[in-house]
């Protein structure tokens, strides 16, 4: 399963895979001038559904918007519908999808947004477990890393700009090459803020807790767990959590839309709770894959069917 697909929507139009290609000099490529999304469709009952499409594509479009696009040549919606359009043409029942706005400018490079333009790419693929096959029920072992995440006023945090994810690549290689499969990054005041690709969560005497949103991205992922876990009766508290709360915790999880809900069982080599998925994790992991599956209450309010 690599990133194999038959059609990319690019700029208005689905063209073969290997024709959807970027020029060498892009300032997109030079300086990481793009915006992206990460989206997944699940199968269901009544076939593919996309989760919070909506919400997704109204992000990317601030994402460019706080990257100082002034204008885009689509809306949300109908970037919505391109991406749906992407998935029938592919013929995929489940599959991750990622839209990407990014700077062209044909007659210059240089560090200036105005006078290029905003193009987009929409690709679609089967892409499994982010965290590897067995996170989801065995849980994933993660450090504190060594590199601080980005200060909301360096990089902006608000926005996934493709070249703010170099300091998440620095920090997940660090963690994988030292046998960790998951970086838990820190704020630039020393407060955890969120993993490379994931946003986080503690659980200590049945209460939860999570960043505050200031220093992280906004998580839809992360959204919608607060709403499943207050649906269940639990207390969500958004705080500043400090490193050794972690340690203290008696659950972690990690949520994201590649990784979905999983739990985090060591951190810098300190067993959390017993060392397994523990029971609050595995009540908001069971309503989440009841969400996706189209089987819950609020699927209908948060699933965007593919074929109607
Ligand atoms: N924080 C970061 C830094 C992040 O990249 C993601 C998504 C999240 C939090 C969770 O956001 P959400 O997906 O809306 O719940 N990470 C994407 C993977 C990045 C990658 O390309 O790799 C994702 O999950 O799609």
């Amino acid at each position: 399963m690599g990133i194999e697909s038959k059609y990319i929507w690019m700029d208005g139009k689905l063209v073969e895979s290997e024709n959807a290609t970027v020029p060498f000099l892009s300032t997109a490529l030079h300086y990481g001038l793009g915006v992206f999304e990460g989206i997944r469709c699940y199968n269901t009952n009544r076939g593919p559904a996309v989760f919070r499409l909506k919400e997704h594509m109204d992000r990317l479009v601030n994402s460019a918007k706080i990257l100082g696009f002034n204008s885009l040549p689509y809306t949300s919606a109908e970037l919505a519908e391109a991406a749906k359009e992407t998935i029938r043409a592919n013929g995929f029942k489940a599959c991750y999808i990622r839209p990407l706005i990014y700077h062209h400018n044909r007659s210059s490079l240089g560090l200036n947004l105005d006078g290029g333009e905003a193009r987009v790419g929409i690709a679609v693929w089967e892409w499994g477990r982010y965290l590897g096959d067995e996170s989801i029920e065995k849980g994933v072992r993660a450090n504190v890393s060594s590199f601080t995440r980005h200060h909301p006023n360096i990089a902006m945090t608000k926005a996934k700009i493709t070249g703010n994810y170099a300091n998440s690549v620095l920090a997940k290689t660090e963690s994988v090459r030292l046998g960790f499969d998951e970086a838990i990054m820190l704020d630039p005041q020393g407060y955890v803020a969120e993993c490379s690709g994931e946003n986080i969560f503690v659980v200590r005497h049945g209460i939860i807790y999570t960043t505050q949103t200031a220093v992280i991205l906004e998580g839809i992922t992360r959204d919608a767990l607060i709403s499943l876990a207050k649906d269940l009766g639990y207390t969500v508290v958004e705080q500043l959590i400090s490193r050794d709360q972690l340690y203290i915790a008696d659950e972690v999880f990690v949520c994201g839309t590649a990784a979905e809900v999983v739990p985090v069982t060591e951190i810098d080599f300190r067993q959390i709770g017993d060392g397994v998925m523990e029971p609050v994790t595995r009540q908001i992991q069971q309503a989440f894959m009841a969400v996706i599956s189209g089987s819950h209450p609020r699927s209908a309010e948060w699933l965007e069917y593919v074929n109607n």
